[in-house]
């Protein structure tokens, strides 16, 4: 970053050269994939032009997605995500879905206990008055990139114990012989707030999918009910469809 590269730039207005120097100094790896960029101020210095221009050329690449802003921290050069294609048709888990792309998967913990549950789990899972629910809430990871945060609802007949959950919920239910065999998804459009921005390494507002999932035995009593919220520049989510009459 200087003052002969921001020249060297092109033509058009200071915020766009220098967005442009930044673009450069990405691409050529001047600037590395996780890097924090220099503070506002040291890069208004070493170009010569305003903070005014700075902020705009950044607040640009954060839209872009090519730098992410974390509160408290600064900014950042983004890591590129490798996108992950999923069937809409399939009842997998996470573990299964990333161990068959050939990708290792873990959790972060951020809460498993045993609660009184809210009517909405009381009336998702059909629970009987007095009965408990397992609340557990993560932070999935796939080849070490955060990929969604899940908190997932079980009912406490099913899985009296969350602690017995070390890393897949549905071999833990398997386990047990109450491993769902059927679910209802629901996907919606959401802007990342700025928690979970954190927590998945995106800037606030960056696009999101908010997923429920609410999934069932044989007999069809409701196991789980699982909030998530997935990266949108990270996952696609496909469907089949066959003509209807
Ligand atoms: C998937 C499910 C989630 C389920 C989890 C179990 C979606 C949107 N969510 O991530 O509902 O609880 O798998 O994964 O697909 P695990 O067995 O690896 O813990």
């Amino acid at each position: 970053l200087s003052l002969e590269r921001l020249q060297a730039a092109g033509t058009g207005p200071l915020y766009v050269k220098l967005r442009r120097t930044l673009e450069e100094a990405v691409r050529a790896g001047t600037l590395g994939h996780g890097d924090a960029l220099p503070p506002e101020r040291d890069i208004a210095e070493l170009a010569a032009v305003s903070r005014v221009t700075v902020r705009k050329a950044i607040d640009e690449l954060v839209a872009d997605g090519l730098l992410v802003r974390r509160h408290g921290s600064g900014t950042f050069v983004a890591k590129p995500v490798s996108k992950v294609e999923q069937r809409l048709s399939q009842l997998t888990s996470f573990t299964e879905d990333m161990a068959r792309r050939g990708m290792s998967s873990r959790s972060e913990w951020l809460h498993k206990g045993i609660h009184t549950p809210s009517p909405d789990e009381m009336m998702i899972l059909g629970l009987a008055a007095g009965l408990k629910v397992s609340r557990l809430s993560r932070l999935r990871i796939a080849d070490d990139q955060p990929l969604a945060i899940e908190n997932a609802s079980v009912s406490g007949e099913f899985l009296p114990d969350p602690s017995a959950v070390t890393n897949s919920l549905y071999a833990e239910l398997e386990r047990l012989n109450v491993r769902p065999v059927r679910a209802v998804q629901r996907i919606s459009a959401t802007n990342m707030k700025e928690a979970d921005a954190q927590l998945l390494g995106v800037s606030v507002g960056a696009a999101g999918l908010s997923i429920e999932r609410i999934s069932y035995l044989g007999s069809g009593r409701a196991v789980e009910f699982t909030r998530s919220l997935y990266r949108g520049d990270a996952y696609d989510f496909v469907a089949e469809l066959t003509i209807g009459v």
